[in-house]
C-alpha cells in the first residue's frame, strides 16, 4: 500500500486532496503536512496523521519522511497568481527552493513526486486555443514562471536521477469546501457563494474572457490517476494539459441564473487580474492526457452548477 506525504494539506485543493487519498489508500497512510500558520481544523485533521511540514526546511520534510516511510509525495506548496504578484520573491522561495527540497529528498529517499503546474504557466505569445501540450511558454506572471520552472526541475530530476516526477497543467479549480486563497480565478468560486447567499456578484474578469476551468472532484482523480498510471506509457511527465470546461464569466452567470432567477451580476473589472486572466489560454488541447493515461472528466459547466448550488446551499442557508 503506498504511503503519502500532502504538503500544502491545508489548501484549497490540499485538503480534499488528502481526504481522497485517504479514502484511496486508508486514512493511516496519507499524512496532511502543514504550515504552523495554517493549522489543520475537523475530519481533515481527526481522521489520519498529521505534521509540520515547512517545504523550505529540507531537513524537516526528509524526518517526516523517513518516520512515515513516505513513498509518494504531492508537493501542493504555491502562491497563487496574484499573491505571487504581491510576494514574488516568497512565491519563488516557496514554489522553487520548496520545490528544490521536496526533489533532492525524493531523490535520497526514493520517493515519486506529483507537483501541479498550471495553465498560468503559459503566455501571451502561447496559442490561446485548444493550447497544445508542447508550445511556446513565456509566462508574464511570476507565478507563471515559477509553474514553468517546476515542469523544467521535475523533468530534469527525472532525466538526471530517475526521481518518478509527473503533474498535471491545473486550469482555475472550482471547489465546494475550501474557499480559493488570492487566485485569478477565484471569481468562479466566489461567484456561487454569491448567488446561493442571495447577493449580487460583482465580477473582477472582463465579459468575454475564456478561461480554462474544472471541478474539484475531477482535478482530484486526475492527480491520482496520474500518480498511478503505467509509466511504461508516459511519453510526457511534466505536466499534462487537462481540460474540462472554458467558460467567461457571463456564461457561468446565465448558467446560475437559470436555476436562481433573482440572481444578478456587474462587472468592476480588476487590472491585475485581467491582465493575467488575458495572457493565459482560452482553452487546451489535453489529447495526450487522454490518450496516455485515459483522462477523462465527469463534469461540465451544467453538471457542476448543480452540483456547486446544491452543496453550498445545504452549508451556507
Ligand atoms: C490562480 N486558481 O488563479 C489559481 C490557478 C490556473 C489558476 O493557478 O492563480
Amino acid at each position: 500500500m503506498k504511503h503519502v506525504l500532502v504538503i500544502g494539506a491545508s489548501g484549497q485543493i490540499g485538503s480534499e486532496l488528502t481526504m481522497k487519498l485517504r479514502d484511496c489508500y486508508g486514512n493511516e497512510n496519507v499524512v496532511a503536512g502543514y504550515i504552523p500558520t495554517a493549522e489543520l481544523k475537523g475530519e481533515l485533521k481527526e481522521s489520519g496523521p498529521s505534521a509540520v511540514v515547512d517545504v523550505t526546511d529540507a531537513a524537516g520534510i526528509a524526518a517526516v519522511v523517513r518516520e512515515y516511510q513516505v513513498d509518494t509525495i504531492y508537493n501542493l506548496a504555491a502562491l497563487l497568481s496574484v499573491v505571487a504578484e504581491s510576494k514574488p520573491k516568497l512565491a519563488w522561495k516557496i514554489g522553487i527552493d520548496g520545490l528544490w527540497n521536496v526533489l533532492e529528498v525524493a531523490r535520497e529517499q526514493g520517493c515519486a513526486v506529483f507537483t501541479p503546474s498550471s495553465i498560468g504557466s503559459f503566455g501571451v505569445s502561447t496559442p490561446h486555443v485548444k493550447t497544445p501540450q508542447d508550445t511556446i511558454q513565456r509566462p508574464c506572471s511570476m507565478y507563471g514562471v515559477t509553474k514553468v520552472t517546476t515542469e523544467l526541475l521535475s523533468d530534469y530530476y527525472f532525466n538526471r536521477y530517475g526521481v518518478d516526477t509527473r503533474s498535471v497543467r491545473f486550469p482555475g479549480i472550482i471547489s465546494n469546501v475550501t474557499p480559493p486563497g488570492g487566485g485569478t480565478t477565484d471569481y468562479a468560486v466566489d461567484i456561487y457563494y454569491s448567488a446561493v447567499k442571495g447577493e449580487k456578484f460583482v465580477c473582477p474578469i472582463a465579459r468575454g474572457t475564456f478561461m480554462d476551468m474544472m471541478y474539484m472532484p475531477d482535478a482530484l482523480n486526475a492527480s491520482i490517476m496520474l500518480m498511478e498510471a503505467d509509466p511504461a506509457k508516459l511519453v510526457h511527465r511534466n505536466a499534462f494539459n487537462i481540460a474540462s470546461m472554458s467558460f467567461e464569466p457571463d456564461m457561468i452567470f446565465q448558467t446560475i441564473k437559470k436555476r436562481l432567477p433573482a440572481f444578478e451580476m456587474s462587472y468592476e473589472v480588476d487590472h491585475l487580474k485581467q491582465c493575467i486572466a488575458d495572457s493565459w489560454p482560452d482553452c487546451l488541447d489535453d489529447t495526450c492526457a487522454r490518450e496516455e493515461w485515459g483522462w477523462n472528466p465527469a463534469y461540465d459547466l451544467e453538471s457542476m452548477t448543480t452540483d456547486m448550488l446544491e452543496k453550498l446551499s445545504m452549508r451556507l442557508r
